[in-house]
């Protein structure tokens, strides 16, 4: 342990710790920009590129920055002098002296980091004018805006993308004054090998990086008075909503989020979770059959579209291995357009099928050609969690006062295992519920396996089903994910199943939800958010929905049979 005094306080902290630990264990507040550490998935940004966290130290002429300085014995340290708050705010008007001042029309307008920075420090002026970056704005993809005017360098996106995903799309470019953050070759987004996950915009601090905002096209499909626009809403969004109204993150609003889905005017409002329950028929169903037909495993799920992509990419020598669904919200638009259309008596191409979703990946996976059923897509458009809240916001709706409703159905039914499949373990939690009574023909009693839950990167668990050992991993995180899968391809692990999300979480941390801006404990509470609506449920496994049994009684028929294959199952391309 090491002895430090900042501010006049005393304190003991582990060698090799920074100042900005050292300030943290006292509550000493020194404000970060580029500075990012997100323990629990092993991410900190080093880059030290902003210099915002500058102190003093007794003995050191020049400022320290917080961030990248470990502490010595005896050291002193001031974080509140003039001298380093005057630097603070130099650098934070050096910045400004590049960046668009169009804060009020800004993606990330009161949620921006670099401007609650300026406020905080009482930046009143832009000092410093002079040659301005102008970049042209990357939209081509149908996920992510990359708009380089907005960069601050501070490269949280980068560590994000290449040290957690490993994805290694993102990296600095140029030098100096052209320096800029993007794909090698100055790549447009969708011409590399982005898996679409969003994480690097869930870091940003500055709208650089952001969605593509789908919010004034579904308008107008409401406006449309020959569409009947339905909309279903992911398992993850009812924990993370509420926040984007002030509520304590883990607040399940589902109720309050299907009233103002209402009020918006929507025509229907359904569940994903239906489609999850769904999902866990045919995954199920699929998992049975291959272990029974010397089928190829492990079963990977399929439903995370960064996941998808991302496997499509690096693991194009194992595409035989996930399995075929389709994931639960374009089974939905499968169901919708074809079952709940004819129910509806109405054309399918009338019909707006419209996704919230924690993800913004989910956006480019509605995009893929093959997803859709006789020339009309499954899902037409997809917007985030914080889409919808603008959406709230626009309507002039007062969120925290609303009365709780209940979602349409035949599509709005759901069981405790579909909103589980928002947490990391989740999906192949609730496949087991199923698989485990199908294959055994038992009554399975307790529902939550406890092995498979929580944030750690990797976890494992083994299941006693009529005498054979069933091996189960869970995986989140593309870093991760990789690393369990290139143990498989070296023949060095064996599973029998396998749960992969690209998200830090899984979908309760999906780049579309409400900025964490760093503090993961908002996570976790999300999770706890979604095993309390699991346990707060009557029916807890997806085979015992009604609407579901109903569903293949009057349409599909059997699971995994050949109407269900036609419309819920799909292909990869490498
Ligand atoms: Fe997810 Fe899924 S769980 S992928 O994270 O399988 O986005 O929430 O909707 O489709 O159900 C996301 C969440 C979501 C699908 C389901
Ligand atoms: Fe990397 Fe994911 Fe961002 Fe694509 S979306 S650049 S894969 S972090």
């Amino acid at each position: 342990m090491v002895n430090v005094i900042i501010n006049g306080k005393e304190i003991q902290v582990p060698a090799g710790s920074t100042i900005l630990e050292a300030a943290n264990m006292l509550n000493i507040k020194i404000p970060t920009l580029c500075h990012l550490d997100l323990h629990d998935i092993k991410m900190v940004n080093k880059a030290a590129s902003c210099r915002v966290c500058v102190v003093e130290v007794e003995g050191r002429n020049t400022l320290a920055p917080a961030c990248a300085t470990p502490v010595f014995e005896g050291m002193k340290i001031k974080t509140d002098t003039k001298k380093s708050v005057k630097a603070r705010r130099t650098v934070v008007e050096l910045l400004l002296s590049d960046h668009p001042k169009d804060c009020l029309i800004c993606e990330r307008n009161t949620n921006c980091d670099l401007q609650t920075l300026a406020a905080d420090l009482g930046v009143r002026q832009i000092k410093f004018e002079g040659e301005m970056s102008e970049y042209p704005i990357d939209k081509s993809s149908h996920s992510i805006v990359r708009n380089m005017d907005k960069c601050i360098l501070c490269r949280r996106c980068e560590t994000m993308c290449n040290e957690v995903q490993t994805v290694n799309v993102l990296s600095g470019v140029g030098r100096g004054f052209e320096t800029v953050v993007g794909a090698a070759f100055d790549l447009p987004m969708h011409e590399t090998n982005c898996t679409f996950c969003g994480q690097c915009l869930s870091v940003c601090p500055t709208a650089a990086l952001t969605e593509v905002n789908n919010v004034s096209k579904v308008w107008d499909a409401l406006n449309d008075e020959d569409k009947v626009v339905v909309v279903q809403t992911a398992p993850a969004v009812r924990v993370a909503l509420g926040e984007e109204f002030g509520m304590d993150p883990g607040s399940v609003v589902t109720g309050k989020m299907v009233a103002s889905l209402k009020n918006i005017g929507f025509d229907k409002v359904f569940d994903t979770d239906f489609a999850a329950d769904l999902t866990i028929m045919e995954e199920a169903s699929e998992f049975v059959h291959r272990l029974e037909h010397g089928g190829k495993l492990p079963i990977l799920t399929s439903c995370c579209p960064g996941w998808v992509k991302f496997f499509e990419h690096q693991f194009s020598d194992m595409l035989d291995i996930p399995s075929s669904c389709k994931s639960p919200h374009e089974m939905f638009g499968a169901v919708a357009k074809t079952y709940l259309a004819q129910k509806m008596d109405i054309d399918p191409e009338k019909m707006v099928v419209i996704s919230v979703m924690p993800c913004v990946a989910k956006k480019y996976e509605a995009a893929r050609p093959e997803l859709g059923h006789g020339g009309t897509k499954d899902v037409d458009l997809v917007i985030t969690t914080r889409e919808l809240a603008q959406m709230i916001r626009e309507a002039g709706i007062d969120f925290n006062t609303l009365e709780n409703q209940d979602f349409d159905n035949p599509l709005g039914e759901s069981t405790g295992a579909s909103v589980i499949f928002g947490a990391t373990g989740g999906v192949i939690e609730a496949a087991l519920r199923t698989a485990y009574e199908w294959l055994t023909k038992e009554t399975l009693e307790n529902v939550e396996f406890e092995a498979l839950r929580g944030i750690e990167g990797t976890k494992e668990a083994t299941v006693n089903i009529n005498g054979q050992d069933i091996k189960i991993a869970v995986t989140h995180g593309l870093g991760n994910a990789r690393a369990l899968l290139e143990k498989i391809r070296a023949g060095e692990a064996e599973y029998h199943a396998i749960e992969i999300m690209a998200c830090p979480g899984g979908c309760i941390g999906g780049g579309g939800q409400p900025y964490h801006h760093g503090n993961l404990d908002i996570l976790k509470k999300r999770i706890e958010g979604i095993y309390s609506e699991d346990r707060s449920k009557t029916l807890r496994k997806s085979h015992e929905n009604p609407m579901i049994k109903k569903l293949y009684e009057e349409y599909l028929g059997e699971p995994y049979g050949e109407k269900a294959h036609e419309l819920l199952h799909t292909h990869y391309v490498a």
